[in-house]
């Protein structure tokens, strides 16, 4: 008998839904950082077990001052990645159970899903420090289980899979087992170059410098990418590109080789930076 069904990553910014999207789908589609708001858009991979077919599910991290357009937006996207899921799992993190965490548990009671309490980041904590965070979440009566894990060394991951495949509904596979995703060249560029820029760049740089990817080609059997990072400061432009170029090189050498690994074949990617007064927001780049 098989089984197959969608199950959602939902939580707050920065608890580890990204990486834990990679650790299931064992390839690294989602972009993971320490900033928060990480991730902008929902991001969706397919994982082929013996007998199961899960779509997973990556979403935005909830956000509260949804006084801003961009917040607004993303919450919307991971609202509506929630409401066509099987299975939701909800991340927190120890030692804990915040505003923001509660925001979203009464946004999930109602809901007559299959609802599964993920506390990640547990090799942060020390057994002591966790157990009495634990004892008092297993009471938290929405959620048909509560779990402790790791995404990061990949702990109790595999007991995360299995109550998940325990609660997909009994359906035929969807996929080829092969198939992993079907997001666009176009997207996973953007995507693999904005987690460079989060992870090399401070302050305000990573979320407002806009990139363009105008143009994918294939020539012979190299994949051939050109992206645009349009900044509005001469100062901004000098720290993007770095000593002698270095920072870009390095931006665009890391977003390749990670491009190379989801894709499985040979990239080669130019970027330029531009001055202009483009703006970055959750754009509609075809996913
Ligand atoms: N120590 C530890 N760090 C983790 C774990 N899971 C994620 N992290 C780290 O936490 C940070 C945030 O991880 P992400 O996966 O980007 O978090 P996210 O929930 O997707 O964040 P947003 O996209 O901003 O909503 C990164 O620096 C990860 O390396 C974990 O289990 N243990
Ligand atoms: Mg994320």
């Amino acid at each position: 008998m098989s089984k197959f069904g969608y199950m959602c990553l939902i939580g707050r910014p920065n608890v580890g839904k990204s990486t834990l999207t990679n650790h299931l789908l064992k390839t690294p589609i989602a972009i993971e950082s320490a900033k928060p708001q990480t991730t902008w858009y929902e991001v969706k991979g397919v994982l082929s077990t013996k007998g199961a077919q899960i779509v997973i599910s990556d979403t935005p991290g909830i956000h509260d001052m949804i006084h801003r357009q961009q917040n607004q937006t993303m919450n919307r996207i991971a609202y509506s990645a929630v409401s066509s899921a099987d299975i939701i799992c909800h991340l927190i993190t120890p030692p804990t159970w915040t505003a923001k965490d509660q925001y979203i548990h009464e946004f999930l009671q109602p809901m007559n899903k299959h609802k599964i309490l993920v506390i990640n980041q547990i090799d942060r904590f020390k057994p002591h420090e966790l157990l009495p965070f634990i004892a008092k979440l297993q009471e938290q009566s929405c959620y048909q289980a509560v779990l402790s894990t790791s995404a990061k060394h990949g702990t109790n991951c595999d007991i995360l899979l299995e109550e998940i495949t325990n609660a997909l509904p009994q359906n035929s596979p969807m996929f080829n087992k092969k198939h992993i995703h079907d997001h666009s060249v176009a997207f996973l560029t953007q995507e693999m170059i904005r987690e460079q820029l989060m992870q090399q760049l401070q302050s305000e740089m990573p979320y407002t410098t806009h990139i363009e990817i105008f143009h994918v080609v294939q020539k012979d059997k190299i994949l051939e990418v050109h992206v645009n990072l349009h900044v509005k400061h001469i100062g901004q432009k000098k720290i993007l590109i770095g000593q002698d170029g270095t920072r870009i090189k390095e931006i665009g050498q890391t977003a390749r080789k990670r491009l190379q690994i989801i894709l499985k074949k040979r990239i080669m990617l130019k970027v330029w930076v531009k001055l202009s007064q483009k703006v970055t927001e959750p754009s509609n780049i075809e996913q």
